[in-house]
């Protein structure tokens, strides 16, 4: 009776393990599609195995000092005095203190060669630029170069470093791909960055990692990496839309808040519109009112007075 319960447990316990060694399998995180993501498990895996220099040896020593010296063994030195060795003592302090400066030199050097900011182009590549703007809730992703944008849904060409500037129109949300590596964050008024290269074909769920309000669960899209022949159709097909955007017209429409918004492709974009959406906040403000359906609006009317540009922003929005 007792044995079977062990038994259970110790099947149970298996089965569990199992399946969070396997879980792993089909993980981002552990089976990225891109430079960045590989370098960055390398970074993970090796962090984990210096770690297990001292974690596996303490596991093991436990196991084995518990039975040793258990009642029963008589064999074992019963030494109830025994209190200092110097030689433990220096085993047990020297390789935590190896172990932590090496970690600390691999972070210092990993946050530096996987900064976010830093582009992934040789001399002589070519990057994509794509532009990424939050907004509630939904991506609005606009391609200068091709000029065109899309809501939504995302494609790039395979083996091509990308350039992600990601900014919101709305509050702070964060662009992440999880099966191409590194987040970032989306602020209202900030241009920010992100390098991004896909190394295998296949379509990438990518969404916000930071919850911004109700619609936040359907703020999400598929991130195509595709070769260059199928990039190039993407964005034939994308310009035969006869839908287009600017920093007024249809961008306000595109601004209203809307929930598990579908895909939606735009032909012609103003090539100003991104820098015109990064211009329209200020301080995490939006620099004039806008619609009463967003119910946003500037803090104060006379801090644009203050300030040259800001005023100059204000006219070039009208
Ligand atoms: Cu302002």
């Amino acid at each position: 009776m007792r044995k079977n319960l062990y038994a259970k447990a110790a099947g149970l316990l298996l089965l569990l393990s199992l399946f969070l060694l396997l879980g792993g399998c089909s993980s981002a995180l552990m089976d990225p599609k891109g430079q960045i993501g590989v370098e960055q498990r390398t970074l993970i895996l090796t962090a984990f195995g210096i770690m297990q220099i001292v974690v596996l040896p303490v596991i093991g020593m436990t196991l084995f000092f518990a039975w040793r010296y258990r009642r029963g063994n008589h064999k074992a030195a019963y030494t109830p005095d025994w209190a200092h060795n110097t030689w433990v003592e220096v085993v047990v302090w020297l390789i935590p203190c190896v172990i932590v400066l090496f970690l600390a030199g691999l972070t210092w050097y990993t946050s530096n060669s996987l900064d976010p900011h830093k582009p992934i182009a040789e001399e002589g590549e070519e990057t994509l630029e794509i532009q990424a703007v939050a907004m509630d809730w939904k991506w609005l992703f606009i391609y200068p170069e091709q000029g065109i944008a899309s809501v939504n849904e995302l494609a790039i060409p395979t083996d091509t470093p990308v350039r992600f500037r990601v900014s919101s129109a709305s509050v702070m949300n964060a662009f992440f791909i999880p099966d191409l590596g590194s987040q970032i964050y989306a602020m209202a008024g900030m241009d920010n960055d992100v390098h991004l290269i896909a190394d295998e074909e296949g379509t990438y769920p990518g969404r916000s990692t930071n919850y911004s309000g109700s619609g936040f669960s359907g703020m999400t899209f598929e991130a195509h990496a595709t070769s260059e022949e199928g990039f190039d159709e993407w964005v034939s097909e994308v310009s035969e839309s006869s839908n287009s955007i600017s920093f007024d017209d249809g961008y306000r429409e595109l601004l209203k808040p809307s929930r598990n918004h579908p895909v939606e492709y735009f032909s012609e974009v103003s090539p100003t519109l991104y820098e015109d959406i990064l211009n329209n906040y200020h301080n995490g403000e939006p620099v004039e009112v806008l619609p009463n359906e967003t119910g946003y609006k500037h803090a104060s009317s006379d801090h644009q007075e203050q300030d040259g540009d800001m005023a100059m922003n204000a006219e070039a929005a009208e």
